[in-house]
């Protein structure tokens, strides 16, 4: 039953976190002075056990905003949910020590990119302790390492240098790759920026954004700048044919992550999430590029739940553009049942990020791994099942209706889902796993 011990973990964090001799007088005065906004409704769904459902639903970004707050997040300060998620949530699993003859931190790629002087280099980090399928965390996720919040994280040079192309990977001890084929996926990844001058347009203006508060920062101080699902698309900027601009890094910026990590195994494993930085030093160009997050729940928890009874939907997000520049790359991510997102500049679309499926046998998950784990909460499926393996970028000719970013346009991101022509994740009970819409969009800000 994990019921009661995920009430228990949230009357832990309520009683550790607020004030540690007064919590009870806390909740009260919390309580009279604020709205609980869904607080109620989590500790239900906790009590019911399907916290991880909820994370899905409309009102779940405002209720765990709320649970937030409750926990002395505030524009400007994170407060407590980061010390929750890895003192409760993932409890026992996420950060360990190398293990015995594990490859170097730190590697010298082969050069990904023409340009004169630029290196490749390849960063491991954690390793990340993965909960077997026979974990069943708070949240009611088995086999999950759930956003995991990871800070201090290695950045790929500690001066003034220029981020040109970033990668996300995952790797066993010994250097194997680890994909959905051994049973380990690299569920998601979201890389921050934090530091002096950062700041994440869409979720500025927020009281409390979810992911920043997260990872220990605010969307005041930081900003999300690279983000990967399993499909692990690349985004060099030199190979969409621009050769003049890049993400400009400073010595006082300070990198985190939230990883997720999924292991369908009944073992508990420990993997290393991998960046590959395309980097050169200094600042050689004039213009800067700002990496603009697009999400269909913004600032929030980004699951959706599919709606009841339809094979076909479309998930929305807009944005009004705050300031002015020049699209360069966009990356679509969606999960399974997923067929395309497209981006449109006011309502002309402009770009369309299409899923492929199982075009590597990595891709594949073997029949043998559908183990159904024995709790809620864990996937199930039958036979050998593709899951979404590229998503193409969108670059140069492929940003077919401009790439003009002006201050008032209206930006909108599609998410298109096909169930009947896509199989889905399901949970084990049936239902069907929360799905995405992201977009990430690289954009040129010419100086001044
Ligand atoms: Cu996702």
């Amino acid at each position: 039953m994990p019921s009661l011990s995920t009430l228990l973990s949230f009357a832990t964090l309520a009683a550790a976190l607020p004030a540690r001799d007064d919590s009870e007088h806390m909740f009260a005065r919390r309580q009279g002075g604020m709205s609980l906004g869904g607080i109620g409704s989590l500790l239900q769904m906790a009590g019911s056990g399907k916290l991880g459902q909820y994370m899905g639903e409309p009102e779940a970004t405002e209720a765990f905003t709320s649970l937030a707050k409750f926990f002395g997040a505030t524009k400007t300060s994170p407060g407590g949910l980061q010390a929750y998620s890895i003192g409760q949530l993932n409890k026992g699993y996420g950060i360990v020590a190398d293990p015995a003859g594990a490859s170097a931190k730190r590697v010298v790629l082969k050069t990904r990119v023409s340009t004169p002087g630029a290196q490749t280099i390849k960063v491991r980090y954690g390793p990340y302790k993965v909960p077997s399928t026979k974990h069943v965390n708070g949240l009611g996720q088995a086999g999950m390492l759930s956003n995991f919040p990871h800070s201090g994280m290695a950045k790929p040079c500690e001066g003034e240098c220029t981020i040109l192309g970033m990668s996300a990977g995952l790797e066993y001890a010994d250097g194997r790759n680890a994909n959905i084929d051994s049973g380990m996926w690299l569920h998601h990844m979201v890389l921050f920026n934090v530091g002096p001058g950062r700041e994440d347009p869409p979720c500025a203006q927020r009281d409390v954004s979810l992911p920043h508060v997260s990872i220990g920062a605010t969307s005041r101080n930081s900003e999300r700048i690279f983000a990967s699902g399993n499909e692990r698309s690349e985004g060099i900027i030199p190979n969409w044919g621009i050769k003049d601009t890049g993400y400009k890094l400073q010595p006082a910026d300070k990198f985190a992550a939230l990883v997720e990590l999924m292991n369908q195994t009944p073992q508990d494993q420990t993997v290393y999430l991998t960046m590959t930085y395309d980097i050169i030093a200094g600042h050689p160009y004039k213009d800067d590029v700002k990496v603009l997050w697009f999400d269909v729940r913004q600032c929030g928890t980004s699951e959706v739940n599919p709606p009841k009874n339809q094979t076909r939907f479309v998930l929305d997000y807009q944005w009004t553009a705050s300031f002015d520049g020049e699209l360069i790359g966009a990356i679509g991510h969606l999960h399974d049942g997923g067929e395309r997102t497209t981006l449109a500049i006011d309502n002309k679309l402009t770009c369309t990020n299409v899923a492929k499926y199982g075009t590597k046998p990595e891709f594949i998950q073997p029949a043998s791994l559908n183990v159904a784990p024995p709790t809620a909460g864990g996937h199930t499926h039958g036979g050998d099942m593709p899951h979404i393996s590229d998503m193409n970028v969108c670059h140069g000719p492929s940003l077919v209706g401009g790439t003009s970013m002006r201050k008032g346009q209206v930006w909108t991101l599609k998410a298109y889902y096909d169930l009947d022509k896509y199989r889905g994740m399901a949970h084990e009970d049936g239902s069907l796993e929360e799905v995405m819409g992201i977009e990430i969009l690289f954009v040129r800000r010419k100086a001044a």
